[in-house]
């Protein structure tokens, strides 16, 4: 079994992809499902989002955000502690972010099994992801902008390890660095606040997120790409796992 870390979505993945953005927007959808979200919509843009609310108004809730603030007409933000104070029992959130959003569609032209994951559920979705994987584990790292993400890679260093612990795979470069960040950046807290997009974040007055997004498992829900035949032309449905 392989076990392979792209720092960046880099495509052609086979088997398993675990697609995380820990800042924010897998922290934000895994939270979404643990308040009692019966689905997830990721879109590929704000349109899409928009123009799903417009025709079909009060079914569908949505979540998103361009430059770490709501997107106008969204009706929250991309915040794993503002959802955390919500109850989404029965909604289906719609969610587009500049860069988690668009990474997990990436995952979906191939993966044959596609998970969201995060710091907050790094054991449940390394457990899932051995149970399903036959050839290969993917993680992939959203990254900002094309730029890799110190907090993506030290989440990815999290979760190889739970592999690692869990059975044998052959490792690439791209685990080998995940691990060296995970052992020598510090704590989740402080690796993920060191990060740019972290610091960014906090300037915004956005800290408490990245205290939320660096709890390791501390939630057991693994958001999975379910495909629909109902689900909306140009949106990736997943539920809980
Ligand atoms: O890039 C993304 O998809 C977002 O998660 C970034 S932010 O943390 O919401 O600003
Ligand atoms: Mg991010």
């Amino acid at each position: 079994m392989r076990l392979r870390v792209d720092l960046l979505p880099h495509g052609n993945y086979p088997d398993v992809v675990l697609v995380i953005d820990t800042l924010r927007a897998t922290t934000t959808a895994i939270t979404y499902l643990e308040r009692g979200a019966e689905a997830l919509l990721l879109t590929r843009t704000p349109d899409v989002a928009l123009n799903l609310k417009e025709q079909a108004g009060g079914q569908y809730v949505l979540g998103g955000e361009r430059g770490g603030l709501p997107i106008p007409g969204f009706d929250f933000g991309n915040s794993p502690v503002e959802a955390a104070a919500q109850n989404f029992t029965g909604r289906t959130v719609v969610m587009n972010t500049t860069n988690g959003t668009d990474a997990a569609h990436v995952a979906a032209r191939t993966g044959k099994h596609v998970y969201l994951a995060s710091i907050t559920n790094a054991h449940a979705a390394a457990r899932r992801a051995k149970a399903q994987a036959t050839e290969e584990v993917a993680i992939v790292c959203a990254g900002t902008d094309q730029h890799v993400g110190l907090e993506d890679v030290y989440a990815a260093g999290v979760i190889a390890e739970y592999l690692l612990a869990l059975g044998e795979f052959s490792i690439d470069d791209g685990t080998r660095i995940a691990l060296t960040v995970r052992r020598n950046a510090g704590n989740p807290l402080e690796a993920l606040s060191s990060s740019v997009h972290g610091e960014r974040l906090a300037g915004l007055g956005l800290g408490e997120d990245v205290r939320y997004a660096a709890q390791v498992s501390t939630s057991t829900i693994v958001p999975t790409l379910t495909p629909d035949a109902q689900a909306p032309e140009g949106t990736l449905h997943f539920t809980a796992g």
